[in-house]
């Protein structure tokens, strides 16, 4: 895909006809077995190779599952659909793409590892080709399954979607939320739940109370089936006839595979939970001795034989290549979490006297009319022009497929956005506000943030933070939320105070190629106004602001903290710098430094708690920078730390204001 680093992979070795094609028995069997074969001898080499220290991690050998990662993939068009497949899935990975070589690397996070040793064990795919790469996190790919599938169908692509899970994975929230978002925006994705009875040590009778997983389709109007998943031809067929299913009725299907674990969860477990009797069960229902006695109804034992000597083969020379492999040297890694790409000129804007709020709209409005792939994902943005209404006709201009009405379903959200962001899509998020962020720890500070750092690609996406308090709305809908998400490399964050900043933050988290979020804080939105003056230079924008000169005290604000250290500022009797970071992440603090050497003093306000925000790291990096110039302390007047209190009078006192940053700025000068 255009813009990536690089691809991750070379050409595979396994390749076959695909859907719609239809495989007979007599030509799925030869190839299907092989690939069963091989990819059994080399998970086997593997783990002896994490016995020797060869192998980091572990290793979750997929022994028992050959049967439902060949039948579900080989159907599928390499590059093409969009899969994201999970640890018990070696086979599926050859079969979509992926060199034998650079998957023993992987294993071994050598010089050679796809990942550059950045991610270790079953973490890896081809995203640039669609094969997204899993995290740890499971049930977290699903979403971004379906936003990648549904985005390339909007971009007039015929794709499918194939989204894996365990019984252990088909329990967490995200499952629901990603069947539901595709079943609503009609993205055909088969979502496949391999079915092993095991959630680590944990039997299916702890895990779910219904009959069978698939049960659970009727709840997203959609069609489920359960079928044996040790049968790889009937694994292949039912993939083929869910696919046919799907291509008719645009919709998700839910296929549950019956599987099987042949060892414990990982290298290191030795399963001492399952019984002999279960244990010799499963072995009876080995899917590779079965596919074997299949294979015999067409080819004779010494053409098979030899087929499987010529595995065992390749498979000890790519071994023996990958040990020769260097281990990874740190001096030439990127150590960025960032795509340093540089953002494109736009066009020039001039307007006077704009509400906060209003330039955002504005903001919102350009890019869709000038990106043809840009969509806005959220919560009642569509008729109803979003909470604070900076949404508002932007459904009449550019009608319900760019402004697209989202279920309650934040993390499923960001998992589509980026999925979306893989395929060319370009999606912008709203939250209602701030505090939802919340709910999408995992899906935003460890998949989205670490994306391009482990894949490579790019993840462009705007995402829109509603925040702050002083408008009576309590603890849930005041909060602003920078200082946690600033904790998190690979995201970069905006915080504009004035309708300027608000107009070029917009612009330039969107054509920024990291995710961005802007925090706009919802008691400015329509509170204040300024004339912007943009020249459509989105380079210029990714700096600190200044906005009136001083040579007593430097103050640093956030948010609506800015307007009140200005009103303080003019009305102190000194010489007061007032500067906003606008950029906390990646933080430019020398600007800030230059100004406390000239002043000597340094006062930061914000709005939230002390450990909430960011005024703690900025004072630390002017300390650590500027020590020797400092008059006095620094100083950080923040919000008591207790939730944000409901009441009017309470919130006015627990919110730091003019008089009180009057008050900071005279003690630190002495004059009280
Ligand atoms: C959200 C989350 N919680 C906990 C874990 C730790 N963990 C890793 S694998 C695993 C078991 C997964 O079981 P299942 O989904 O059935 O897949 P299987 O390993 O059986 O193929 C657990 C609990 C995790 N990876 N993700
Ligand atoms: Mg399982």
């Amino acid at each position: 895909m255009a813009g990536c680093e690089e691809s991750v992979v070379s050409a595979t070795s396994f390749s076959t006809a695909h859907y719609p094609h239809r495989l007979s028995p007599e030509t799925f069997y030869p190839f299907a077995y092989r690939v069963m074969y091989y990819s059994r001898a080399l998970e086997t080499r593997l783990i002896e190779l994490f016995h020797k220290g060869y192998v980091k991690g572990t290793v979750t050998s997929s022994a028992g599952a050959e049967a439902t990662a060949v039948g579900m993939t080989i159907p599928l068009r390499p590059h093409r659909d969009v899969v994201s497949l999970l640890h018990r899935d070696f086979a599926g990975h050859l079969l979509l793409g992926a060199a034998p070589h650079d998957l023993v690397c992987q294993y071994m996070a050598n010089a050679e590892s796809p990942t550059h040793g950045r991610e270790g064990n079953a973490h890896h795919g081809d995203a640039a080709h669609r094969r997204f790469p899993m995290i740890s996190h499971l049930g977290k790919m699903l979403s971004v399954v379906v936003g990648g599938t549904w985005a390339a169908r909007r971009q007039g692509e015929d794709v499918f979607g194939l989204a894996v899970m365990g019984d252990g994975g088909s329990s967490t929230g995200e499952f629901h939320e990603a069947l539901n978002i595709a079943a609503v925006r009609g993205a055909p994705v088969l979502f496949l739940v391999e079915n092993n009875g095991y959630s680590f040590s944990t039997p299916v009778s702890a895990q779910y109370h219904c009959r069978q997983l698939s049960d659970r389709a009727a709840g997203y109007g959609i069609c489920g089936r359960t079928i044996d998943g040790t049968d790889a031809w009937g694994v292949y067929t039912a993939v083929c006839e869910a696919l046919d299913w799907m291509h008719d009725h645009g919709l998700p299907y839910l296929l549950e595979c019956e599987t099987l674990r042949l060892h414990g969860h990982a290298a290191y477990d030795k399963a001492e939970y399952v019984n002999e009797a279960q244990l010799q069960q499963a072995r009876q229902r080995d899917p590779l001795p079965a596919a074997r006695r299949k294979l015999r109804e067409f080819r004779g034992e010494e053409e098979i034989a030899v087929m499987e000597r010529d595995s065992e083969e390749e498979v000890r020379a790519v071994v023996a290549k990958a040990l020769e492999a260097a281990r990874p040297d740190p001096r030439q890694q990127a150590w960025t979490a960032y795509a340093e790409i540089p953002p494109p000129r736009i066009a020039p804007y001039q307007a006077t006297r704009v509400k906060n709020g209003e330039a955002i709209r504005r903001a919102l409005d350009y890019i869709l009319a000038n990106r043809p792939q840009a969509f806005l994902l959220g919560l009642d943005i569509g008729v109803y022009g979003s909470a604070f209404k900076t949404c508002k006709g932007l459904i009449d201009r550019h009608g319900p497929e760019r402004v697209i009405d989202m279920p309650l379903a934040e993390s499923g959200t960001l998992g589509m956005a980026l999925g979306a962001s893989q395929v060319g899509g370009e999606p912008i998020i709203e939250f209602q506000f701030a505090d939802f962020s919340t709910e999408v720890g995992t899906q935003l500070g460890l998949n989205m943030a670490t994306w391009y750092y482990r894949s490579g690609c790019p993840a462009p996406i705007l995402l829109r933070f509603p925040c702050g308090g002083g408008i009576t709305l309590g603890a849930f809908h005041s909060g602003e939320f920078e200082g946690l998400w600033s904790r998190f490399p690979g995201l970069k964050l905006l915080y504009p105070a004035t309708a300027q900043e608000c107009y070029e933050a917009i612009l330039a988290g969107f054509y920024d190629r990291n995710p961005c979020l802007v925090f706009e804080h919802k008691l400015l939105y329509w509170s204040k106004s300024g004339d912007i003056d943009f020249d459509g230079d989105l380079a210029r924008v990714w700096g600190p602001r200044r906005y009136v000169e001083g040579t007593d005290l430097t103050l640093v604000g956030f948010g609506a903290m800015v307007h009140e250290g200005l009103a303080a500022a003019a009305r102190c009797g000194s010489s007061v710098e007032v500067w906003n970071p606008f950029v906390l992440q990646p933080l430019a603090i020398d600007p800030i430094v230059a100004s406390v050497e000239k002043t000597g003093r340094l006062l930061v306000v914000q709005e939230c708690g002390a450990g909430r925000g960011l005024g703690d790291r900025i004072i630390s990096l002017v300390a650590q920078k500027a020590h020797g110039k400092l008059r006095c302390a620094p100083r950080l007047l923040s919000a008591p730390e207790v939730p944000v209190p409901f009441a009017p009078e309470l919130e006015a006192y627990y919110r730091p204001n003019a008089d009180k940053i009057v008050a900071s700025i005279q003690e630190m000068l002495g004059q009280q």
